[in-house]
């Protein structure tokens, strides 16, 4: 039997929906069959993964796929016999499906439409939807968008690269959806993707690799402004060059923010934020809570309600994160710092730092997680994978020493620190080479600041 058939209704005389192929099994795969599932589709499921690795979840997602009437298979050896054998209508790759996977080559050869969750979630959810992407400080606006809008009275739904898959909200009664949407899910996007606001925070190279390059990033970045037409708003960073690209060839509305207009202040020249009155403002910070402001603004939300979500703000967990203040040294969790730009931005933050960092490379230059002429980092204690590029990347001009997992990375950093210090855990990369997230990692060097502080406080 064709398996494109395996999901077409039985003895209803309706006609069969789309025969759609689905690329990945976890989130994204699970939300997109469930959606399919109830048009009707015919459902194709391809996960790499599956009966490679022995993986519980995997299996569990693709028994309630099968539940969903999907065919669900492993790794497919010959794409295009498995073109030639199911009338694909349409695919939708899971965000970690790079563009060079060969189902989305012979799609495309085809001229098969590819089409990422958000793309399809953006065409059915029936409220204005507001869209936020940039290198970083997505999920931080999202989740402030979100609360000056929901302080403002207005139902809102949030979702996209922050954890719940977009097409998991759809059909939605909110007033209106606040979307982290990633390079991997802009990518595959087409003029279905119109957001009522969108947001472009910064463009710094990360997932290069992904991409295939930095115009190709950059490229993807775009595509959440790329169909708004000119009844929609589009806020950017006016301080961010290639942001700045970007913007000018934007049909919708413009509106910046940055630096240049003001830290503190609305394009409009309203002030949102007493820089005090944030319980710790970092340049990010502020950066991050203008945009937000512009975009819950966009969006309905009112300025007493923002001013009130900014003056409660809070960092997040594993973003520039204290952890402890101990004999004059700051211990700082950064874990969520995934790419050079991040650390950076982490580093700038403060006046002498012993940076730990390492991880797993996305394929970018680590050697610009410093300012060339930031004399601030006195050290650098290197984990993990990219610890030899980060040795290379560095020294001599800064003393950088290699620990082979986190308690010698702290062991190493509780040395070299002095009175004064901060102790910043910024890694630059991926943590997947020892950990399963940067959660995971930024939680592991939190139990081993803890106990190496405990263990020197009970010495006599
Ligand atoms: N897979 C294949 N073939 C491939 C690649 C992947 O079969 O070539 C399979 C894997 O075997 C795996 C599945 O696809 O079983 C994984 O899919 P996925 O990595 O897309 O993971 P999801 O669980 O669907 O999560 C995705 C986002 N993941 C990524 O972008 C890598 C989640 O963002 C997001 O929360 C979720 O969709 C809902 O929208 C995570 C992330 O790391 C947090 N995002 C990046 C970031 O923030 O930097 C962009």
């Amino acid at each position: 039997m064709n398996p494109a058939q395996a999901a077409a209704p039985a003895g209803t005389g309706e006609p069969p929906g789309p025969t759609v192929l689905v690329i990945g099994l976890r989130a994204t795969g699970a939300a997109v069959v469930e959606l399919f599932a109830t048009d009707r589709a015919a459902l194709l499921v391809v996960d790499d993964r599956i009966g490679v690795d022995d993986d519980a979840e995997l299996a569990e997602r693709a028994a309630a796929a099968q539940g969903h009437g999907a065919a669900v298979h492993g790794p497919v050896e010959d794409w295009t016999a498995f073109f030639g054998r199911a009338a694909i209508d349409l695919v939708v790759p899971s965000p970690g499906v790079r563009p060079d996977h060969p189902a989305i080559v012979e799609a495309r050869s085809r001229d098969i439409p590819v089409r990422s969750e958000i793309d399809i979630a953006a065409e059915r959810i029936n409220a204005p939807l507001v869209a936020i992407t940039g290198t970083n400080g997505k999920t931080t606006v999202t989740e402030l968008v979100t609360a000056m809008l929901e302080a403002s009275g207005l139902d809102v739904a949030c979702g996209g690269n922050i954890g719940t898959p977009l097409v998991s909200l759809v059909p939605t009664s909110a007033d209106v959806v606040v979307a982290e949407v990633s390079s991997f899910q802009l990518e595959f996007t087409t003029e279905a993707f119109r957001p009522a606001v969108a947001v472009l925070l910064n463009i710094d190279d990360d997932h290069l690799d992904w991409h295939g390059g930095r115009a190709a990033y950059a490229a993807a970045k775009a595509q959440v402004t790329a169909h708004q037409g000119a009844d929609a708003v589009f806020i950017y960073d006016v301080s961010d060059p290639a942001v700045v690209r970007i913007a000018e060839g934007s049909g919708a509305q413009r509106i910046p923010f940055g630096e240049p207009l003001g830290p503190v202040t609305l394009h409009d020249g309203r002030s949102v934020i007493d820089p005090a009155a944030m319980p710790r403002s970092l340049p990010h910070d502020r950066t991050n809570a203008l945009a937000a402001a512009e975009a819950a603004i966009a969006a309905g939300a009112n300025l007493d309600a923002i001013r009130e979500v900014l003056r409660s703000y809070r960092t997040l967990p594993h973003r520039v994160a204290l952890i402890a203040d101990h004999d004059g040294i700051v211990w700082i969790d950064d874990s969520k710092a995934t790419n050079p730009h991040a650390t950076r931005r982490a580093i700038d933050a403060f006046a002498s730092v012993v940076l730990c960092a390492g991880g797993l490379n996305k394929g970018l230059d680590l050697g610009t997680m410093i300012n060339p002429n930031d004399d601030r980092v006195r050290g650098i204690i290197a984990f993990g994978a990219a610890a030899d590029e980060i040795v290379a990347a560095f020294g001599p001009r800064i003393p950088v020493e290699v620990a082979r997992d986190m308690d010698d990375v702290v062991v190493r950093a509780r040395a070299m620190a002095r009175p004064g210090d901060t102790v910043l855990l910024s890694p630059g990369c991926a943590s997947f080479d020892a950990y399963r997230n940067y959660s995971e990692r930024g939680d592991d060097f939190a139990r081993a600041v803890r106990s190496a502080l405990a263990t020197v406080e009970i010495r006599p």
